[in-house]
């Protein structure tokens, strides 16, 4: 595809100029690998006619994951959101519950969901994941665990955590959504706290259309998530207690193990999509890309820049842009989930967490994943480039004033 450059402002499409792409590129666009090989398996599973319920393909999947973690015990679930109630759930968590403000609102969704009191906490400015002193000072007689969200795949200052448990006897546990084949201190995520839990959502890098694993060292508490996810059941009519329904499908852990099968390529794919955005946006005024953790292995898996309160272009002055060309880039993740409603209205005091609704205001993840190619990549780039160059001028046309921080809403 021939992509035409923006020569003056008045070639954007946010000012009437032809869109750059005809198509919209997306962030969480799916990765979709070995079309054969996925459907050989589902012609394997309706041959079987074993859809669900601990099937052969689940149950492959879960090693799988487990090998790939190096972990004891993988659950494989419908969902992280539902991985993570069960995960509560399984390590009997009462009252209040410690989470970062700077996450998907399914990390304190799935708390609420069943009945605990989710307290949001600030988070570190470089690590972006949850502050271990901040989540100190706001335990409370009620608090027993604390829920880690390893943003964009950067691991949480697990030490830093574990500290501020023992102190005060409560349980860790990591949303680990974002970190398959990430590693922390050179361990595999997914060897954390009591368990962590990954996603497998269709947006994901490695995806099972919707699915989730729950990964721990320790098999009574493998046990006790096995059976919730299954209704309780220990056998065919007896239960020992409380479960859900928060199986796996067949069909799901078929596209999973056949997504796992290539994740090195998946990686990889990520790695010189991020490695093109970083050369290319290196020196653009007012803008950073998140970079992961020195040292570390990264999936490379979500592109994200801050665009910082002085910038010559705001971020959701950058965000209009690129949507005008079809390039719907996402605010990952604003505003913060204790500004979302109803969380919002139900905090008995405002609530103000300082670093995590700065950085909700300057995040703007961009497309990456198979779905890129290098040049539309580097073109991206290029118009990002662009944007901020002409900032003050687009943004006096948009009649917004030049600097007015990073969000408009
Ligand atoms: N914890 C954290 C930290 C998370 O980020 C998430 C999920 C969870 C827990 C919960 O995991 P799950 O329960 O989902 O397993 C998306 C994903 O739905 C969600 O999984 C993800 N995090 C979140 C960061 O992003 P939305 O509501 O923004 O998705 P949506 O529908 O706008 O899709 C994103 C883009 O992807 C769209 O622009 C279109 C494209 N897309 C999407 C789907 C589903 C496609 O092109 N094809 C598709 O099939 O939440």
């Amino acid at each position: 595809m021939k992509l035409k450059p923006k020569r003056s402002i008045s070639d954007l499409a946010v000012f009437g100029g032809e869109p750059a792409f005809e198509e919209p590129l997306h962030v969480g666009r799916p990765n979709i690998v070995d079309r054969r090989a996925f459907l050989d398996r589902v012609n394997d599973m309706l041959d079987r006619r074993w859809l669900t319920n601990d099937g052969p393909f689940v149950e492959e999947f879960e090693r799988a994951v487990a090998g790939r973690i190096g972990v004891r015990n993988v659950v494989a679930v419908c969902n992280a959101t539902i991985g993570l109630e069960i995960a509560a759930r399984a390590l009997d968590l009462r009252g209040e519950v410690l989470v970062p403000g700077f996450t998907f609102v399914a990390s304190a969704n799935a708390l609420h969901w069943i009945g605990l009191t989710p307290v949001f906490c600030d988070i570190d400015a470089s690590s972006l994941t949850i502050d271990p002193a901040d989540a100190a000072r706001r335990v409370t007689p009620l608090t027993t665990g604390l829920l880690g969200v390893h943003v964009y795949g950067r691991a949480c200052d697990t030490d830093g955590l574990q500290r501020v448990a023992d102190d005060n006897g409560l349980v860790v546990f990591y949303d680990a959504a974002h970190a398959l084949g990430c590693t922390h201190a050179g361990r595999m995520v997914g060897t954390f706290g009591a368990l962590e839990v990954f996603s497998f959502h269709a947006t994901k890098f490695v995806n099972a259309f919707e699915g989730g694993a729950i990964a721990t060292d320790d098999d009574e508490l493998a046990e006790r998530a096995r059976l919730m996810r299954n209704f309780g059941f220990t056998g065919y009519d007896t239960t020992t207690l409380f479960g859900t329904n928060a199986k796996m499908t067949e069909v799901s852990a078929a596209m999973g193990l056949t997504s796992l099968s290539h994740i090195d390529e998946l990686v990889e794919v990520n790695r010189v999509n991020f490695a093109g955005y970083r050369q290319a946006l290196d020196g653009v005024t007012g803008l950073r890309l998140v970079e992961p953790a020195y040292g570390e292995v990264s999936n490379y898996q979500y592109v994200v820049v801050r665009i910082d309160a002085e910038a010559p272009l705001s971020r959701d002055g950058m965000l209009a842009v690129l949507q005008a060309e079809n390039v719907l880039a996402r605010r990952y993740f604003y505003p913060g989930v204790h500004e979302l409603e109803p969380y919002r209205t139900l905090a008995r005091h405002p609530l103000t967490l300082p670093i995590a609704e700065r950085v909700s205001r300057e995040v703007l993840a961009l497309p990456t994943g198979t779905a890129m190619s290098t040049n539309e990549v580097a073109y991206v780039s290029d118009l990002i480039d662009f944007a901020m160059r002409h900032g003050s001028e687009i943004a006096r046309r948009r009649g917004q004033p030049a600097t007015v921080g990073g969000a408009e809403d």
